[in-house]
């Protein structure tokens, strides 16, 4: 998949990504972009980035993608560079361990973890790491998405996990949530955050009704 300012490796979408794509060649791409389901260990592989991906976005299943989109082209507008990838809780558990263990020292600071369902994916990500995990229920097919909330943001006392509103609304507010984390220590972020809110509000107060 091309990359833009402050995009990573995405590997929740095999057809959408270049063919051939020569990773150790690219700055911006630290975790394998192949299409590979194990984009933690295979990291190991590749040499370290100038530019290792602060944020990583994961989803439970490529199904999830369509919304979760919107969290990457947020993270993408502020120039964030991050990650996307499908792990499963359940389908991959032992992938989420592993990347989970793994994102601190790779850098990553905030981990954006989506799924539908009963969604436990946020909860066991989070188990794994002391890095700020954020949840996006995803709308689920039988239940509108509250089974999803609910079981992302019933987390036992212990092992947080910052839960965002059920579907798209959720995965840009998680990107901004994001962007605002890492704002604390970068003030061209907290700039951007400032602007970003400016042009929100012009927008609505110069919203015209046909
Ligand atoms: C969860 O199950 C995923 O996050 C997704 O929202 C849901 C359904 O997955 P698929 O059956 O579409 O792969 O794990």
């Amino acid at each position: 998949m091309a990359t833009t300012k402050g995009a990573g490796s995405k590997t929740p979408l095999k057809g959408k990504r270049k063919k051939s794509r020569d990773l150790s060649a690219s700055p911006r791409l630290r975790v394998s972009a192949s299409s590979s389901s194990s984009p933690a260990s295979s990291s190991s592989s590749l040499p370290a980035s100038p530019h290792p991906p602060l944020v990583a976005v994961i989803m439970g299943s490529k199904s999830d993608w369509e919304t979760m989109r919107h969290a990457d082209q947020s993270l993408t507008e502020f120039g964030v560079v991050h990650e996307c990838h499908v792990i499963s809780a359940h389908r991959t558990p032992r992938l989420a361990a592993e990347f989970s263990s793994s994102a601190e020292a790779r850098g990553v600071q905030v981990i954006i973890a989506a799924a539908g369902g009963a969604a436990h994916l946020a909860g066991v990500i989070a188990a794994h790491t002391v890095l700020p995990v954020l949840g996006v229920p995803m709308k689920s097919e039988a239940l509108n998405g509250v089974d999803s909330l609910l079981a992302t943001v019933q987390m036992p006392a212990g092992i947080p996990v910052g839960t965002l509103a059920i579907g798209k609304p959720g995965a840009i507010n998680a990107a901004l949530f994001a962007v605002a984390i890492l704002a604390n220590t970068r003030p061209e972020l907290r700039q951007k955050l400032h602007s970003f809110r400016e042009r929100q509000e012009v927008e609505v107060r110069n919203a015209t009704l046909s």
